[in-house]
């Protein structure tokens, strides 16, 4: 296959590079471990290497040196849309190289080859008790896919380790390519109790997600997946869903394992899931007041929401240390389609008091909104008013990111991780000889 070929002479290369640094700077430190660090969640430690993406504190994710900003501007755009082909951006991840409009589309064909949804994957969802959470469904539909795993198949049969990469890549595009009709399935038999919509063999990839909902007719929505797809697509592999593939794929767990892994750790209230919450928030304040409040007011409601022992939702990260620029690119696509939409505009009101008030507050690291600030909004101004739902939606984006990783984690020969665990009386030990 194409991508087997342009990827196949990078590996060499960047195994080449990789023996390079391990021969030279095996003994050096970089950064430095602290006791705290035991303790706070191994937050501001250098511990992982993605050949792929980067979260600078100030300037936030960074993909093969390029800004989200940037990313959006350059990757090649779908039909009459300003905005980006996934399948440019999947190209980007894997291989760093900015796409061609013909690549882009390229990756695109391939996902709709293999986009359909087997039967037992639906039969499965459908088996499922009513209320079931969205993401229990996502991540058991992707796990019921793990039969289907390359990497698996070969593996049994005597793969070669210097092979492992390449039914990594078989998986990770069979699987980014099934991830909307696995979204649409859920969608269409949790809320709606019925039928399936077979992707379309003409749409791109993220639109063809509005298709199989039955918004096909909404060119505003296929645009904000469009968006929300490649916004929510990668953010290093230091994140909890992240770094929780990164983990299980060590222990050669194919991706599918992987991945269904990934989602529950993405299902969490810290994590993805703030952007559910942030939305039921924000109707929450709409319900209270009727309408968008005064500044006054919401000031009042945020410090409600601490004094009760909450965190506001969509605010805060742990690396971050300035406004997410992932929340800024929903916000401009916001401004051009919803201003007028009081929903929108508490956003922006939030973003205005917010910040001050967890200043103020004193203890948050990060007062500024991630990515889970704006994203539930924009899908409920757009009709999808099931917001339990959104988190599966960061799950189809981020797929893209994981699978990309994975792919280079498997050509790079990353070994099992297995980091020493101590308990307190032997770091007391170690402590007390230093
Ligand atoms: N509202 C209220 N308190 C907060 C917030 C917030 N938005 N953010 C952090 N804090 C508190 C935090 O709970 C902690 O309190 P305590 O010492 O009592 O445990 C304190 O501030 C220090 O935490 P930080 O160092 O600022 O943040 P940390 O790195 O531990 O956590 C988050 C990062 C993202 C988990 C945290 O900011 C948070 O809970 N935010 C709200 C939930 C959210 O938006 N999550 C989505 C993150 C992005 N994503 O998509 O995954
Ligand atoms: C993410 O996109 O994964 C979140 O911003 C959380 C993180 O980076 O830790």
């Amino acid at each position: 296959m194409w991508l087997h070929e342009i990827l196949s002479e990078k590996v060499e290369k960047e195994r080449t590079r990789l023996q390079q640094i391990k021969k030279e700077y095996s003994d050096k430190s970089v950064g430095e471990i602290k006791v705290r660090h035991l303790f706070n969640g191994l937050r501001g430690a250098d511990l992982l290497v993605s050949q792929i993406s980067y979260v600078d504190p100030q300037d936030g994710v960074h993909f093969y040196g390029h800004s989200v900003e940037e990313v959006l501007n350059m990757l090649p755009k779908a039909e009459k849309s300003e905005l980006p082909l996934a399948g440019g951006m999947y190209y980007l991840l894997l291989t760093g190289d900015n796409p061609t409009r013909e690549q882009a589309l390229m990756v695109e064909e391939e996902w709709r080859r293999r986009s359909d949804l087997p039967y037992h994957v639906a039969d499965m969802l459908r088996a499922m008790p009513r209320d079931t959470h969205p993401m229990t469904m996502f991540s058991q539909a992707i796990l019921a896919l793990q039969s289907r795993s390359e990497f698996t198949r070969h593996y049994v049969n005597g793969l070669q380790k210097t092979d492992y990469w390449q039914p990594t890549l078989e998986d990770s595009l069979n699987l980014v390519a099934k991830a909307p009709a696995i979204a649409a399935a859920i969608y269409n038999i949790k809320y709606h109790n019925q039928g399936l919509v077979p992707p379309s063999q003409s749409l791109d990839w993220s639109a063809n997600f509005a298709y199989m909902i039955n918004k096909e007719w909404d060119n505003e929505y296929m645009d904000l997946c469009r968006l929300f797809f490649v916004v929510h697509s990668e953010q290093g592999i230091g994140n909890v869903c992240e770094h929780t593939a990164w983990l299980v794929n060590s222990a050669l767990s194919d991706v599918y394992f992987a991945c269904s892994a990934a989602m529950n750790g993405l299902a969490g209230p810290l994590h993805g899931r703030a952007n559910q919450d942030s939305l039921e928030w924000l109707l929450g304040i709409l319900h209270k007041f009727g309408d968008c409040p005064t500044e006054q007011l919401l000031e009042e409601y945020i410090w409600d929401t601490l004094n009760r022992g909450k965190v506001i939702p969509g605010y805060g990260h742990s690396v971050l240390r300035q406004t997410d620029p992932r929340f800024l690119a929903q916000l401009e696509f916001g401004r051009k389609h919803m201003g007028d939409d009081s929903l929108f505009q508490l956003v922006e009101l939030v973003y205005k008091v917010a910040p001050r008030v967890l200043q103020e507050y004193g203890k948050v690291s990060d007062p500024w909104p991630n990515v889970d600030a704006i994203s539930g909004a924009m899908q409920y101004h757009c009709g999808l008013h099931e917001y339990d739902f959104y988190t599966v939606l960061f799950g189809v984006g981020r797929i893209i990111g994981i699978t990309a990783n994975l792919v280079w984690s498997r050509a790079l020969f990353t070994p099992i991780e297995r980091p020493q665990s101590l308990t307190l009386d032997v770091l007391e030990q170690q402590l007390k000889a230093i």
